[in-house]
């Protein structure tokens, strides 16, 4: 079974949302175009407490985007974002989510970010993502959505550790920076996961 995980295509990631990921809308045609030709398609949802530790307005004296330690391991400050009910976290409605069988949120407990959609950052809780995949006796793990960089590599890596045939949609992707994509791509790749470049490049 092949299943299409969309990450986080929420307001607040597309352009004029809280946290922009540039260009992040020309992605949805394409997840659109490709995602009924997966047995499953499964989102993942960034789901913040207004009070997250992630976020630089609960630390008064950084600035948004410096790096700190959070309970022994860095994190990056982010804008306030994807708070739980607010129309920044609803999925974009350019995107036919009709097709999606669940939802897995994360990011609520306010002390830890959760950028995986498998596992918190510290690996301490799990979003019950892997259980589901396993259950639907999915083999193959495609993964695209936002931000390239954070939550899709994430997802991907732990995709691949739990065992599954991994590909990283590189067409249906954009990243906060692409520096640090280009970083993350060689990891992505050391990791035997596949980047799949175009859309025509897809075999499913
Ligand atoms: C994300 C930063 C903070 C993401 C979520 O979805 O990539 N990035 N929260
Ligand atoms: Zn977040």
């Amino acid at each position: 079974m092949k299943a299409l995980l969309v990450v986080d295509l929420q307001l607040d990631f597309l352009p004029d949302g809280a946290l922009a990921v540039k260009e992040g809308d020309l992605i949805i045609p394409s997840i659109n175009a490709i995602q009924n030709r997966f047995d499953l398609v499964v989102a993942t949802q960034d789901w913040h407490p207004l009070d997250h530790q992630s976020f630089a307005s609960q630390h008064p004296n950084q600035q948004q985007f410096d790096v700190v330690t959070l309970h022994g391991i860095p994190q990056v400050l982010w804008p306030d974002h994807c708070v739980q009910g607010t129309v920044g976290a609803t999925f974009s409605e350019a995107w036919d989510s009709t097709v999606v069988s669940a939802v897995f949120r994360k990011g609520m407990n306010k002390q830890i970010d959760s950028y995986s959609g498998f596992y918190d950052n510290n690996k301490m809780d799990s979003t019950g993502l892997l259980g589901f995949l396993k259950d639907k006796k999915v083999t193959e793990v495609y993964v695209c959505g936002l931000a390239a960089e954070y939550c899709v590599f994430y997802t991907a890596m732990d995709a691949k550790k739990a065992g599954f045939d991994t590909f990283f949609l590189d067409f249906a992707t954009k990243p906060i920076s692409k520096e640090n994509l280009q970083q993350a791509k060689k990891t992505l790749i050391e990791n035997e996961i596949v980047i799949v470049n175009t859309s025509e490049e897809l075999k499913v």
